[in-house]
């Protein structure tokens, strides 16, 4: 059986659904270019840097910029993503995430999160879920995106954690390969199909609990 003491989440997708926010913005922004942009191709921006996910819907359109205009459009991306972000309450966070995190630091296990997203803190902010969270690692702290595992190692550093005592959640096929390239435990959340690197994959959080992860090997 696996020692854990630290349990590290990835945000979008895990935590709370932005998803849907990310691709509402880039929707209005590749209208605005007239690139035909669909909730297929949103998939393939998960857990993406916003500079890549920009990069990927001109190659869609097969537009070409100076990447000084793409600076300035990924900024009107952000601009409108965050609308939506200002307007998150607590009743966004995903159903069962809040309780299994209390749950896990009354077991006494450390958390972290590690996220691709720039905005990971504010976020965690508006619902009301930064205090439960022994550390932070977002998208300002790491030059490597998934599925490098540093922003994986950097929260298990900063928890003072060994890689192999950690377990990750996360809901991305490239989050799944950081943890493993990092070393970690890996629970994925939501499709076992598509997850199949995993330890195992949950649906989500409602039925999860501490004990459960005695079925890490
Ligand atoms: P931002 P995660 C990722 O979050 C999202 O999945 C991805 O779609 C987004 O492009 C990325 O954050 C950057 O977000 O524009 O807010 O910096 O899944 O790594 O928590
Ligand atoms: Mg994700």
């Amino acid at each position: 059986m696996a020692t854990i003491k630290a349990c590290l989440f990835d945000l979008d997708g895990v935590i709370v659904d932005t998803a849907k926010f990310h691709y509402q913005a880039w929707k209005t922004l590749a209208d605005g270019l007239n690139i035909d942009f669909t909730e297929h191709d949103n998939e393939r921006l998960k857990g993406v840097s916003r500079m890549r996910s920009l990069e990927i819907i001109l190659e869609i359109g097969g537009v070409t910029m100076p990447e000084a205009e793409q600076v300035t459009l990924a900024t009107r991306k952000n601009e409108v993503y965050l609308e939506d972000v200002q307007r998150m309450t607590e009743a966004d966070v995903l159903p069962g995430v809040r309780r299994f995190l209390e749950e896990c630091r009354a077991a006494g296990l450390k958390t972290a999160l590690g996220s691709a997203s720039k905005n990971a803190r504010l976020i965690l902010e508006r619902v009301q879920l930064l205090s439960l969270f022994d550390a932070v690692v977002d998208g300002t702290d790491v030059a490597n995106a998934k599925p490098d595992p540093e922003v994986f190692l950097k929260g298990a550093e900063m928890l003072g954690v060994a890689p192999e005592e950690c377990v990750v959640f996360e809901d991305a096929v490239a989050g799944v390969e950081a943890a493993r390239n990092g070393g970690m435990h890996c629970i994925g959340v939501g499709d076992a199909s598509i997850l199949s690197d995993a330890d195992f994959v949950i649906p989500g959080f409602e039925e999860m609990t501490v004990a459960r992860l005695q079925e890490l090997r």
